[in-house]
């Protein structure tokens, strides 16, 4: 008989809140360790500067990954930097753990003219071409094909690597998730999807976006294969990251990820979470930071303490000064760089509308 009601897929976990560490089966160095706890503090402080800047008036827009800093930074250390990612723009850990600096990321912020991508895109969608990160877009679930046809592609020029894309549960409802999971597992590609529940999509929670045992069990319904794990901590995503690539690699074809979180801030800058849902909601995830997590058992095991902690958030703290004082210094983009890089010669229509522009503003 066929039923929907099927056995829940279970949330693996490795990492209790205590920071004990059970049955972990791979070793992580600990330079890895600490690069990781380390990236994980830019991320939040970062994040915490520009949502502050934001009020100030000096950027336009921010978004903040507060709370789900693991499940970015915990699959980047998995993964090597030929492999490939299309994160979200909950991101941030990635491109952080990929070697972006500090200054990199504010000019991108600010969309001067040292920002990468000259001020083209909004502010939280960074991305990099020397670091193999692809710059993130807004509109959401459209990179999930991108990936799959980048994995396959992979595959047929047998290169050893894979692509990763990152994207929320709000992100599964678009048709573009079910295209790229599809393709993907027909062709084998080694793509992994990873997608960081948070709980809400802007103001929907999950209950209003699927009936389904959350998003795993869809991977399930696609013929790949596909594992839910505790987001918050950061070994449970390595080792699912890892376990993901082993098995792209071996020939065996996509894999999907849930990564269990919870979006402790609000949706951007421009989202008031107070309308839709309560401060009591948020609480039980306090308790599950996924940085103290990773401190714990760093202070477990000699790797870390009081003294490193202030040191490492006191330089943090001084390089994100310092960059957003640059940043101030730093000039706007000219406005021609709007049009260019699209097309080989700027169409005439495109360039009557700039001069239109360009007049308006003088
Ligand atoms: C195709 C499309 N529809 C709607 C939006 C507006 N929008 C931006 S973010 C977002 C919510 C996405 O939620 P989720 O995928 O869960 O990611 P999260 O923000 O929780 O990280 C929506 C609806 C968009 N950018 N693109
Ligand atoms: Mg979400």
């Amino acid at each position: 008989m066929i039923s929907s009601k099927i056995t829940p897929i279970e949330t693996v976990q490795f990492l209790n809140p205590e920071g004990e560490l059970v049955n972990f089966p791979y070793t992580i160095a600990e330079d890895i360790l600490i690069k990781s706890y380390e990236s994980m503090w830019t991320a939040r402080l970062v994040d915490e500067r520009m949502l502050i800047l934001q009020r100030q008036g000096s950027i336009t827009f921010a978004m903040s990954s507060l709370g789900e800093e693991a499940t970015a930074v915990g699959s980047a250390a998995a993964l090597s930097t030929d492999d490939w990612m299309y994160p979200q723009y909950r991101e941030v850990g990635v491109i952080f753990y990929r070697g972006f600096t500090v200054q990199d990321y504010i000019h991108h912020m600010f969309g001067n003219e040292k920002d990468l991508i000259l001020g083209r895109q909004m502010p939280n969608h960074f991305g990099s071409r020397a670091l193999n990160v692809v710059t993130v877009s807004s509109p959401i679930g459209t990179k999930i094909p991108h990936a799959a046809g980048a994995a396959y592609a992979m595959k047929m020029d047998k290169k050893n690597t894979v692509a990763i894309c990152y994207f929320g549960e709000g992100a599964t409802s678009e048709g573009d998730f079910h295209a790229g999971l599809n393709l993907a597992a027909v062709r084998k590609a080694p793509a992994i999807f990873f997608c960081r529940n948070n709980g809400y999509a802007i103001s929907t929670p999950v209950s209003k976006q699927f009936a389904s045992d959350g998003v795993a069990s869809k991977g399930v319904a696609y013929g790949m294969e596909a594992v839910r794990v505790d987001g918050n901590d950061f070994f449970a995503v390595y080792w699912a990251t890892k376990k993901a690539k082993e098995h792209g690699l071996a020939g065996k074809g996509p894999y999907l990820i849930e990564a269990m979180t919870f979006r402790m801030g609000a949706h951007s800058s421009s989202d008031d979470p107070s309308a839709y849902r309560l401060e009591e909601d948020c609480k039980p995830w306090e308790g599950r930071c996924p940085i103290l997590r990773l401190r714990k058992y760093l202070e477990r095991h000699n790797l870390w303490n009081e003294e490193k902690e202030l040191a490492l958030r006191s330089r943090i703290k001084k390089e994100i000064d310092e960059a957003i004082e640059k940043a101030k210094l730093t000039q706007d983009p000219p406005m021609e760089r709007m049009i260019e890089n699209v097309y080989a010669e700027v169409p005439e229509q495109l360039k009557e509308e700039f001069d239109r522009l360009k007049k308006e503003l003088e």
